[in-house]
């Protein structure tokens, strides 16, 4: 057995983390202690405690000082696409209240800040002339982090690809799009990387793939069976180049780390029969392992080529050698899951909400249910922070002991308009304190090697195609005033970073 498959081993050799983090990781594992009669769920020492945020869920800003339109523009713009109509031309406004929402996380003690970099801020044809302007405000943003003491975690791509890739190369779609992402990497390494040390490539393909490109629920707002598969796989193909760019010309000198956060919902089987054991395993499969299998093991998994067949690519020997081994650590956001079964025979695979992650259904074949006890979200995610610990577990055997950063976690709750609700959060307390107890249980009692934590979001902003009617934040946002107020989470994840446990 490999030493990176043996449990408790150290992650090498995909891993660079501890050497070129300058300190040596401890290794002390989380444990569980007894204090005044008050049980203690520890985390590891120097866990990452982050909350996180998206360029265009929160930025606003977006004609200004040179900034170029991205597909997510041109798709609140197009009438039907979002709660009712809404855009993010200002969202929070974030670009203009840079200072006061990092002294947001300072007030909280924030060890790290997650957020993404609008490509077309940077280059607002998506390629040619860098945008002065666009680079001084992430300097600002990036300046003030550092200033306070936040490491910054800097996302590539949360999703806004710029307007002109879209119009000019048909996007994603296009295999040369992976050229143009490690160039816009490259110049992001070069203009930030004396400063940012923690880089994600791409956040949660599998949403550009599926939700973009599969059921038009997100930008680009195409439907097809075929196209998500072409997505995925020049993301995949993006994702490689962008980590050679990374490795070869700037890891040396910057010593920094890179990797991908890919999203899953856990699959539980329905009943304990070997088929529906079966089906909850092809549907991780379908989800994650599309992403992650790639990566980690090479190419996509096996009952995605029986499934899907001739839809889906085959990665080239070259592209193979740049995606395989091409993760420093593993990115997961994750929310919630759901039960799962083999269809009855005749059952039809359409239909599923949006929400309901069926994700190329007709392909995967799989029956997703809910247990009627599971408490749900504003946006009618299960609440079941049990399969937290499933999900890490899963990983973890899967992917051989990567380091693990949870990127993402966190709750939309109802009424919450209204600040004087807002504030009184309790159910979103509960959710991170339920889903932080499962996490640590998966490092104390299995062993993963969970390094840190990032809520989601360090404040309500614009929930994508629902617009401003979801609230995840750890601080309520007036969108007429820009006012921002945390809520009761917020001081209760402040309490945590302080005592690096719950
Ligand atoms: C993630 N779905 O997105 C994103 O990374 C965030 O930008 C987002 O705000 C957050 O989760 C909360 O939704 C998802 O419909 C959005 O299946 C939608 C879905 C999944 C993930």
């Amino acid at each position: 057995m490999p030493p990176s498959k043996r449990r408790g081993a150290p992650a090498e050799p995909l891993n660079t983390q501890r050497r070129l983090n300058g300190v040596q990781h401890a290794g002390v594992a989380a444990r569980v202690g007894v204090a005044n009669n008050v049980v203690m769920a520890t985390f590891p020492e120097r866990f990452v405690w982050g909350a996180a945020t998206a360029a265009h869920q929160i930025e606003g800003a977006w004609l200004e000082d040179g900034r170029g339109l991205s597909i997510w523009d041109a798709f609140t713009h197009t009438p039907g696409k979002t709660h009712q109509g809404h855009t993010a031309d200002v969202a929070c406004d974030h670009y203009h209240r840079v200072e006061e929402d990092v002294a947001l996380m300072k007030a909280m003690g924030l060890k790290a800040y997650r957020f993404s970099i609008a490509w077309s801020r940077v280059l607002p044809q998506g390629r040619g002339a860098v945008n002065e302007a666009g680079i001084a405000f992430y300097n600002r943003l990036i300046d003030a982090l550092v200033a306070n003491g936040i490491t910054p975690w800097v996302t590539l791509y949360h999703w806004d690809l710029p307007l002109a890739l879209q119009l000019e190369l048909d996007g994603l779609l296009n295999p040369e799009i992976a050229d143009h992402f490690a160039h816009y990497a490259a110049v992001c390494f070069e203009r930030f990387g004396d400063r940012v040390k923690h880089w994600i490539t791409l956040n949660e393909p599998w949403c550009s793939a599926v939700l973009g490109h599969g059921i038009g629920y997100f930008a680009p707002g195409r439907v097809s069976q075929t196209e998500p598969y072409i997505a995925a796989h020049n993301l995949l193909r993006a994702h490689g180049k962008i980590v050679d760019v990374y490795r070869r010309r700037f890891q040396p000198a910057q010593r920094g780390v890179i990797g991908i956060t890919n999203n899953c919902d856990w699959r539980e089987p329905k009943t304990e029969t070997p088929a529906d054991r079966a089906a909850a395993q092809r549907g991780l499969e379908f989800f994650l392992g599309w992403f992650a299998d790639p990566v980690y093991l090479g190419d996509y998994p096996e009952c995605m080529r029986a499934a899907v067949r001739d839809r889906l690519p085959r990665f080239s020997a070259a592209d193979r050698a740049l995606v395989q081994g091409s993760s420093d650590f593993f990115g997961l956001n994750f929310y919630g899951g759901m039960y799962a079964a083999e269809p009855a025979p005749g059952e039809t695979m359409d239909g599923l909400a949006p929400t309901g992650n069926g994700g190329m259904a007709a392909d995967q074949r799989v029956a997703l249910s809910d247990d009627p006890a599971w408490e749900k979200t504003d946006l009618n995610w299960n609440i079941v922070p049990q399969f937290c610990r499933q999900m890490l577990g899963w990983i973890d055997r899967r992917y051989g002991h990567p380091p693990v950063y949870i990127t993402e976690n966190g709750i939309a709750l109802p009424g919450e308009d209204d600040v004087a609700v807002a504030v009184n959060d309790t159910r979103r307390v509960d959710f991170i304190r339920r889903y932080l107890a499962a996490a640590q249980a998966a490092v104390a009692e299995d062993g993963v090697d969970l390094r840190g934590y990032f809520v989601w979001s360090l404040m309500d902003n614009f929930e994508w195609a629902l617009g401003y009617s979801k609230r995840f934040g750890l601080h309520h946002v007036d969108y007429r005033t820009g006012r921002r107020t945390p809520k009761a989470s917020a001081r209760w994840y402040a309490d945590v970073i302080r005592r690096n446990a719950l």
